[in-house]
């Protein structure tokens, strides 16, 4: 199964970011993007990609651990930005330094239990809002977005995430999301 390591934001901060995102929809080009669903919304920490359901039991056991070593700690979304022309996103603010840490600790807790995250680019914590299959000139709506600092929440939690991919070939359906299991955080 495709699997992630991830933070989910709570539903009061999504919603405001969602009021922050929905104008950027009509601005040119929008139509062009594919935007991903607020009740998907996340920060990844580490890509696991396909793993072998038989190092489930060993990898949930090491995320578990990872989550017990880090406090939680506060962040915003806060800091538009954008992968080329074909990835907004939004980042984070605050306490960025304990995210890293947890987002190592998860990747180097999942390579002891067999599982290789993706570490092809440092971590950077990034949400992403929309992508793009052609290049959109998405400077506008960076733009738009560069004033946007959200109120504070807690990371309270770290989440392993399914991915299912779309199976109908349908261009532009979406992966489905599915919690896997979630640990508080120092607990
Ligand atoms: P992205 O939002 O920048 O695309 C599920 O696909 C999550 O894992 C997404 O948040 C995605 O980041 C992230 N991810 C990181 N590395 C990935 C990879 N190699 N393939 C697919 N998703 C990846």
């Amino acid at each position: 199964m495709r699997l992630f390591a991830a933070v989910l934001p709570p539903p009061d901060a999504v919603a405001e970011l969602s009021s922050a995102v929905g104008p950027l929809r009509s601005l040119p080009g929008a139509g062009r993007l594919r935007w991903t669903a607020p009740a998907d919304w996340h920060f990844t920490l580490a890509f696991l990609g396909e793993v072998d359901e038989a190092l489930l039991p060993a990898l949930t056991e090491r995320l578990a651990r990872a989550a017990h070593r880090h406090p939680p700690h506060e962040l915003r979304f806060a800091g538009a930005g954008r992968f080329d022309d074909r990835v907004l996103w939004i980042g984070a603010d605050g306490d960025r330094t304990a995210l890293r840490d947890l987002a190592r600790s998860a990747a180097a807790g999942a390579r002891r239990a067999g599982v290789e995250a993706d570490g092809k680019h440092p971590f950077r914590a990034h949400l992403t809002l929309a992508r793009a299959t052609d290049p959109v000139p998405l400077r506008p709506y960076e733009e738009h977005l560069a004033g946007f600092s959200g109120a504070p929440w807690t990371v309270e939690r770290l989440a392993l995430v399914r991915s299912k991919l779309p199976a109908s070939g349908v261009p532009g359906e979406r992966p489905r999301y599915e919690t896997v299991a979630e640990w508080g955080l120092g607990h």
